[in-house]
């Protein structure tokens, strides 16, 4: 009952500064940046924060005469914890935009939020693809699990794999890609022979792992978040499932740059789909590696950061186009169709959807200078969400 009376009080409080916000703005123009950086997801907070604050540093800390300000907040990766945050943020500290969301719960979670306060919602991290639909004030520069399963289940097929298990983590992205692969290899005529989850907190492969040695198929299709990649990998090699003639594929989540030179050599080979890669090979992308590398103890980036340096792109670009004006409804306007060179390749914001258009590349672990990378191979040009065309 209180803490009914608390929401309705606070939902009443951000309708009213809907109205307002634009004026309690003076010269400041305040991002609030909820991210995990503690928890199992820690490494997509600490990957975000980077490659925001990387763009700051080359971009500069003002646009249209007003000063940036990032406020960065730890949500540990619990959905409560980043609506009450979400909240703070826009009633206390009047951000004019919301963005990070590391998780797709997190990111439905503080959707009513965004729509209630007129707040732009930008999603760096989290890739269900009904996410741009919890809320119109959200735009997405991350990516859509759809569009990597999909240019996974298109290849797959051409390459000698026809009879495939999946294995995902149970929830939003997860059950995305379990049924955007199986419709597609259907599709294009192969088969998924059965479909396995694990849950998403603490999570234990093997079972399962030894499940899919038993049923031996031509090959294991894996989508885990960020960060738990390397433990599938060391998991899938300890029982020699390579070796037994099943090859291992999936999203590029789980060959994550953060982690995929720690893998060892047993991930060579292995071939994935995904937007990013530090491997891409353009000019604009390489700069973004060095200066990224420079500024973090050599740390690679990863996906998450290039989806986090995108959405400063939009966010600042949006206020440059509003000539500083804050408000959220311009903001939003200045956001969509925004068309530009990402260190991914070229993308643009589909101004009917809110949601990232881009390029998927099929990737292959090899060695280069001595350093395990995802190369890419072939393309997939501009590919919308599958999932918008439901
Ligand atoms: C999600 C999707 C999260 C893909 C991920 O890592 C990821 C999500 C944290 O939508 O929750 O790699």
């Amino acid at each position: 009952m209180k803490k009914r009376l608390f929401l309705t009080a606070t939902a009443v409080a951000v309708a009213a500064l809907g109205a307002t916000s634009a004026m309690a703005q003076a010269d400041t123009f305040k991002i609030g940046l909820i991210v995990p950086l503690t928890g199992q997801q820690a490494s997509t907070g600490k990957q975000i924060e980077a490659a925001t604050k990387l763009y700051m540093a080359q971009n500069g800390a003002s646009v249209a005469g007003k000063k940036i300000e990032l406020i960065i907040k730890d949500d540990g990766g619990i959905p409560d914890a980043s609506k009450r945050i979400a909240q703070e943020l826009v009633v206390n500290d009047k951000v004019n935009v919301l963005a990070g969301f590391g998780l797709t719960p997190i990111a439905l979670a503080v959707a009513p939020i965004a729509t209630q306060s007129k707040t732009p919602q930008i999603i760096m991290a989290a890739a269900t693809s009904i996410i741009t639909e919890a809320s119109p004030y959200i735009i997405r520069t991350s990516f859509t699990i759809p569009q990597s399963a999909v240019a996974m289940a298109d290849w797959a097929p051409k390459n000698g794999i026809k009879k495939v298990v999946t294995l995902v983590s149970d929830y939003g992205p997860g059950i995305d890609a379990e049924k955007f692969f199986k419709d597609r290899l259907l599709f294009n005529g192969g088969q998924v022979i059965e479909s396995l989850r694990v849950p998403l907190r603490g999570p234990d492969f093997a079972p399962f792992l030894q499940k899919v040695r038993d049923i031996k198929p031509d090959a294991l299709f894996v989508f885990v978040p960020s960060g738990a990649g390397a433990a599938v990998m060391k998991q899938f090699l300890e029982r020699g499932m390579d070796k037994a003639g099943i090859k291992l594929i999936g999203t590029g989540d789980l060959t994550d740059d953060d982690q995929l030179n720690d893998m060892g050599d047993g991930a060579l080979n292995v071939v994935t789909s995904h937007h990013y890669s530090a491997a891409h090979p353009s000019a604009l992308n390489k700069k973004f590696v060095d200066a990224f590398e420079k500024a973090n103890k050599g740390l690679r980036p990863n996906f998450m950061a290039v989806g986090g340096y995108d959405g400063m792109r939009v966010i600042y670009e949006a206020l440059r186009a509003t000539k500083g004006a804050g408000g959220g409804d311009a903001l939003l306007a200045a956001m969509k169709g925004q068309i530009f060179e990402s260190p991914r390749g070229p993308m643009f914001i589909d101004a009917q959807t809110r949601d990232v258009v881009h390029n998927m590349y099929l990737r292959k672990v090899e060695k280069k200078d001595g350093k395990l990378y995802n190369v890419e191979f072939d393309v997939i040009k501009d590919m919308k969400d599958p999932g918008k065309t439901r």
